[in-house]
Order: structure tokens, then sequence, then C-alpha cells
């Protein structure tokens, strides 16, 4: 009965210059506040045309909430962007019906009898075809569950929202990691450790009685990318997250994200049985502590019976853990563990760890301490890594522990929130930052072992794989603070389910729903994301140079010599003196680049093969060290502050001429952010400059302003 109308199942549609065009010409366009994020479902332009042919009727197999959810979306989706109301029939068959169901719920999508292709899909991919049904041109999604219906779902809106065809598809799409997790730093006071949006979307003095409804609108954000867990609280974690009363409010929470495939995870604090359960001591190896553990993931798994697990962050920064009680890391993951394992939750134990005992190198510690536990981790435990070694600086290589534990599943922790990247007044896109870290080549085993494939498990089989995020949603109406700030929670979510997707293509595809489907603005906007972070590496910390900030981690500091730790200062990252700058980590220096393997220790080691973009990372060199351009690194420097604020300037010059093209609320409250930047970059350069003058005691090249 069916035919398939596209051939191959494998068919991927569109690349964005392949799309259907222009949108149609607008007059004044409405003000807008944001609040809508990427889902704003605007007319699509010239293509709306071929759409209002394929996509007439609607029909949503099944009862749950979840199918609930998906004939809500399609139906208000199609009918905004089609202009006109689009039909829900349950029953009936027409020539243009869009289907949607699972072999279980929908005895069309059984008759398709693609059960190999739905096989290949797993639980959460989905299969997108045209189709004849009973002698009518249809478009089918199907999946084996009502969540990776609901993905395909979102993904078929997608196409439209963004001109692409929806005639004669055929797509096949699985996630590649498992875990796809947003991680709140949200306090049950309603501040947010480094949150730049307001408060915190989670209304404690409400829950669980009174639902918000940004509880559901932040879920369904999240399942339009594939998102499928967060993790609501600190991992500064509050003890009390773990009390009764905590517990069912964040059983609330899940109650509502449930439908959207969002699973609920905690952040644990590794002292809770002793400051919660009153317990003597909070050692894993004592058996009231293993029982605690025990009775508190019964209890949880009560209220939340698909509560995803802990996020732990121990003996880190102050935080308790199994090394206050003499025992290793893997010791303390392995209690809460098999307090999971029978319920099949997960353990994400953080390897942000740098104890000042255990090398005098903050980059070095973590790795020395996680790789020697390798092997000694239960099943349930996933280790999660910063994309770098030190802390979400601008620019760092790639954290050594991606590729080097054979036995310990190790999933990435990437920063959406900007705390260095200008907060929520800066206009970076993170798509191309976390590309760059994505496609680093680990050589772990030979060339082409990128971190994507590690994290994947494609290095070394991996029974927990995923990627999370620390996210950037807050109460502001706009969730993000700054516009473009929403597109690093869109990038993040669509990196997560395809780290192949080039930065480039997510830019366009968040572009054109976030703000205009007008190719040539597209353009614009796009080019002035791509670009974006590079430019504010250049005006901050270019050529390897990090962490030159203080406590606020927004403004330049980099006389900041004074700090409760040395490795939470400026100058013990710089080392700025009359002979030079930058950190040696070379095998003549602190040997931090042998925690590489060998081909890129050794491109990392030779200062002639090392990107300059690690220079000062890896290398110290003297003011007058003679870079690729010809110029001396001190001229080098001054060239890359002046030419990072004359691209802050050049952003707000381009935006100032979208004025029209967007409307005039976001128009305007993107340049006032703008209007800060450049300020900021200016000051970067200026400070920066007059700082390491004092060094290097040359003239500011002659060029900077
Ligand atoms: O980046 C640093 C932040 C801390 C944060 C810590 C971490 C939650 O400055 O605010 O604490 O990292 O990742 O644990």
């Amino acid at each position: 009965m069916a035919t398939n109308l596209a051939g191959a199942a494998g068919l991927c549609v569109g690349v964005y210059s392949a799309r259907s065009n222009a949108a149609e010409p607008q007059a004044q366009l409405p003000d807008e506040d944001g609040y809508k994020l990427w889902l704003r479902y605007m007319p699509p332009g010239n293509a709306a045309k071929s759409y209002r042919r394929i996509a007439r009727q609607i029909r949503v197999d099944g009862t749950s909430a979840t199918c609930g959810i998906i004939r809500d979306e399609l139906r208000s989706a199609t009918t905004a962007m089609l202009g006109g109301a689009v039909s829900v029939n349950e029953n009936g068959l027409m020539d243009g019906t869009v289907i949607v169901g699972t072999p279980g719920n929908s005895p069309l999508v059984r008759d398709l009898n693609w059960t190999a292709d739905l096989r290949a899909v797993g639980d959460e991919g989905f299969v997108i075809r045209s189709a004849r049904i009973a002698e009518h041109p249809a478009n089918v999604i199907a999946s084996n569950t009502e969540i990776g219906a609901l993905y395909g779902s979102f993904h078929f809106l997608r196409l439209m929202q963004t001109g692409r065809p929806i005639e004669r598809i055929g797509i096949t799409e699985r996630p590649a990691l498992q875990l796809r997790l947003m991680n709140h730093w949200d306090n049950p006071n309603g501040t947010i450790e480094r949150g730049y949006a307001g408060r915190s979307l989670w209304q404690w003095n409400e829950l669980p009685g009174k639902l918000s409804p940004r509880y559901a609108a932040y879920a369904r954000a999240c399942a339009s990318i594939g998102i499928n867990g967060a993790v609501i609280n600190n991992v500064n974690a509050d003890a009390r997250m773990l009390a009764p009363e905590s517990l069912r409010q964040a059983a609330a929470l899940a109650d509502v994200w449930r439908p959207y495939g969002v699973r609920m995870y905690l952040s644990a604090n590794f002292a809770a049985p002793a400051r919660l359960g009153r317990l003597a001591t909070a050692d894993p190896l004592d058996q009231s502590v293993a029982d605690w553990w025990k009775v508190k993931a019964d209890e949880i798994y009560g209220l939340i019976p698909d509560f995803g697990g802990f996020l732990v962050k121990a003996n880190s920064e102050g935080q308790p853990g199994p090394k206050t009680y003499g025992r290793t890391h893997a010791e303390g993951a392995n209690v809460l563990a098999d307090a999971l394992a029978p319920h099949k939750g997960n353990v994400l134990w953080r390897a942000f760890v740098y104890d000042e005992d255990v090398d005098p190198d903050r980059a070095k510690r973590a790795y020395l301490e996680f790789t020697r536990l390798d092997g000694q981790f239960r099943p349930n435990v996933a280790v999660q890594v910063k994309n770098g070694p030190v802390d979400f600086q601008p620019r760092e290589p790639f954290h050594p522990l991606f590729g080097a534990m054979k036995h310990t599943p190790v999933i990435a922790e990437i920063q959406a929130t900007q705390e260095y990247l200008g907060q929520a007044k800066h206009l970076v896109y993170l798509g191309t930052m976390w590309k760059e870290f994505l496609d680093s080549d680990t050589r772990a085993k030979g060339s082409g072992s990128t971190v994507a494939k590690a994290m994947a498990g494609q290095i070394y089989p991996s029974a927990i794989t995923g990627m999370v995020c620390v996210t950037n949603p807050g109460l502001d109406t706009n969730w993000c603070g700054h516009h473009f700030s929403q597109s690093n929670w869109y990038a993040f979510g669509r990196l997560a389910w395809n780290p192949e997707l080039s930065a480039e293509e997510i830019a366009d595809e968040w572009t054109r729903m976030t703000f205009t489907s007008e190719d040539k603005t597209v353009a614009i906007i796009r080019e002035m994301m791509m670009s974006s972070r590079e430019t504010y590496v250049n005006y901050t910390m270019p050529l390897g140079l990090h962490h030159l900030i203080g406590g606020d981690h927004y403004a330049p500091m980099p006389w900041n010599n004074r700090a409760p730790r040395a490795d939470w200062t400026a100058t013990y990252y710089h080392r700025a003196s009359a002979d030079g700058i930058g950190f040696d980590r070379t095998k003549r220096g602190d040997r931090a680049v042998e925690q590489y393997f060998p081909p890129v220790c050794d491109m990392f080691d030779d200062i002639a093969r090392c990107p300059e973009q690690y220079l000062l990372w890896f290398h110290r060199c003297a003011w007058d060290y003679r870079m690729k351009s010809g110029r001396t690194l001190w001229e080098e420097l001054c060239a890359k502050y002046q030419q990072g604020a004359e691209q802050a300037a050049a952003l707000q010059k381009t935006w100032q001429s979208l004025a029209g093209k967007i409307d005039t609320r976001r128009h305007r409250e993107v340049a006032e952010r703008l209007a800060i930047q450049v300020a900021d970059s200016a000051k970067w350069r200026d400070q920066i400059l007059e700082y390491f003058g004092s060094f290097s005691k040359r003239p500011i090249s002659p060029s900077v302003r």
C-alpha cells in the first residue's frame, strides 16, 4: 500500500542554499519580545504555497499527553505558517495528510512495515518520509516511541520554518548521544550562579501546588531541539535539595516535563547523609552512608519514576567529597551509583577538580586524578568533563581526558551562559567554539579520533554517552538576557543531537526561525554570528592567553594577583615579566603537553607547529618572538586587540544596517547591548595593552587607536 516517494531512506534533505527563497515583503514588523524563542512559526515566504498542498491535514494517532502535544504543535504551527486553519483528523485520509505515529499507536504506521528503518533509529530517532497511503500522497513521521515522534514533528516543522522542501522527503535521524542535558546552576533562593537573564525559572515558593506556564514552555523548547533532561540545581549543591519537600517540588516539575521527554536530574551534595540525614559521616565506605543513599534513591524514584540521576561536584571549590574521608573519586561515585543502579539511574561525576596538592598547574590536575581511576567506576557512572582543562575560557585546547579513558564513559560539559564570554551583554555565538572542540582530533586511536567520536563511544565503547550544557535561561522575558544568547541554547541542543552539523548550518536555521526568512538578512546575521567568537577572543584573550579577569569574570583584570588561591588570579596564568609572557607547558616546562597523545603532544610542544591561537597557553615567549605574520609577539598582541575592537565596532555597524529588517523592539534591544560591547572591547584593548606594555616596555603600535 505504501510507496516510498523519496527513494533511499537515508536521503537527507537540504543544504541551506537549496531552500525555496525569500519572504514576501513585509511592511512594518510588529514588535517582538523574544519569548517565543525559535518557535515563532512565521509565514515561510514563497514556500508557503507548496506547503499548503503538502500539509493540508494532520493525523496524530495515539491518545497520550505526548500525542496531544504533537497534535497541538503541528496544528498551531502549520496554521500560523500557512495562514489558514489546518485541520486535525484522527480517522480520515486525504491528499496532503501529515501522519504521525509509532507502530504501537498507529495502525497506519504499523502497516508501512518500516521495521528495519525504525530499528536503526533507536528509541529517540525518527523517520520522515513522503509516501502514498491508500492512494493519497502523505508525509509520515514515524518513530518507535512517542517522544521520537515528537522530535520528528519538530524536525518537520523546522524544515518548514527554514523554507526547505517537504515534498519527496526521506529523512532518518538518530541522536548521536544518549544524554543531552541542560545543567542549571540555580539555587534554592532563586538566584542563579553565573546567570545573566534574571532569576531562576523554578518558583520554589509556589511549587508543587502552582505550576508556572513557563515550565511547559521550557520543556517544549528543549524538546524542539532534542534535549532530553535537565539538572535543575546548582552543582554547588544545597543538601536540602534532597529533602522530602524539595523532592515533591522537583516531582511536580518532572510531571510537567515528562510528556516532552525531559527527565529530571538533581545535583547532589556529597555530604547530604551528614548534613541532611544527620549521620556522623558521609564516608562512602561507611555502611550507614551507603544505606542512606539507597533509601534516598528509593524515595526519589517513588516520586519521580523516571528520575535520571545525580550530578556531583565533589572536592572542588570547597564542596564536600570522598577525599574529605580519604577515599577516591571512584569510591565516592560508586556509593551513589549503587543506590541508583536498581532504578537504572546514572551518576554524572564532574572532573572539574583541581586540588593544589596534585600538581602546581591547575590545567594538569583533573587528568592526573581521573586517569588513574579509569576502570574503577561502576557501569552507571560517567565522568563529566569541561571542554577545556581550565574553565570555560574564551579559547582553550580540548581537555586531555577526552580519548584518554578506556573503561569509563566521559561526557562533555560546555557552557552557554557565557560566564567568561561577555555574559548576556556581548553578542557571542558559541556554535563555532563548540565545533572547534568537537572536531579536535585527540589522536587517541589514530587520526580522526575526534572529541565528538570519543564522546559518542566510537573510540572506546561506552555504555553512557552524552553532552551537557551549563545553560542560560532565566526569568527574563526573552529567556536568555541577550536575544542572541538564545542561539547558544539552540546550538547546544542541535550539536548534542548531531555533532556533525556545522556551526554555520545551525546559525542559519536559528536565524531563519528567530528573526527572518529573508535570505540577504539571514546571510548578514549568519556572518555576524560566525565571526563573533573570534572577535571576542581577539579583544579579550588572544594567542592562548586565558583568565585575564577577576571575581565577576567579566571585565579585564590582568593585574589580579590577589585571591584566596593562586589559580584564581590572572598573574598565575599569564606570568608576564620583562622577559616575556605565557605559561610554559612544554616538555621543557611543566610538561602538561604530555597529557595529550603523542602527535598532539608534539604539535603543541613544538613552537613552530603549535597553532598560534594556543601559543601562550603552551609556550612562554619573549616579547620579540617572531610570529608567522612577521610581527613580534608584542606587535601581534597589539594588532589582535585592535582588530578585536574594530570587529566589535563593525558588528554594531552591521546590525545598525538591519534596522527595518528586524522588528524595532528586538533590533533596539540588541543595539543597546552592542553599544556596551563596543565600549567594553575598547576598554579591554586599552587596559590589557597598557598593563602588558608596562612589562614589555615597548610602545603600543601606532595602528591602535
Ligand atoms: O567556572 C567556575 C565558576 C563557578 C562554578 C564552577 C564550576 C558552579 O566560576 O561559579 O561553580 O566553575 O564549574 O563548578
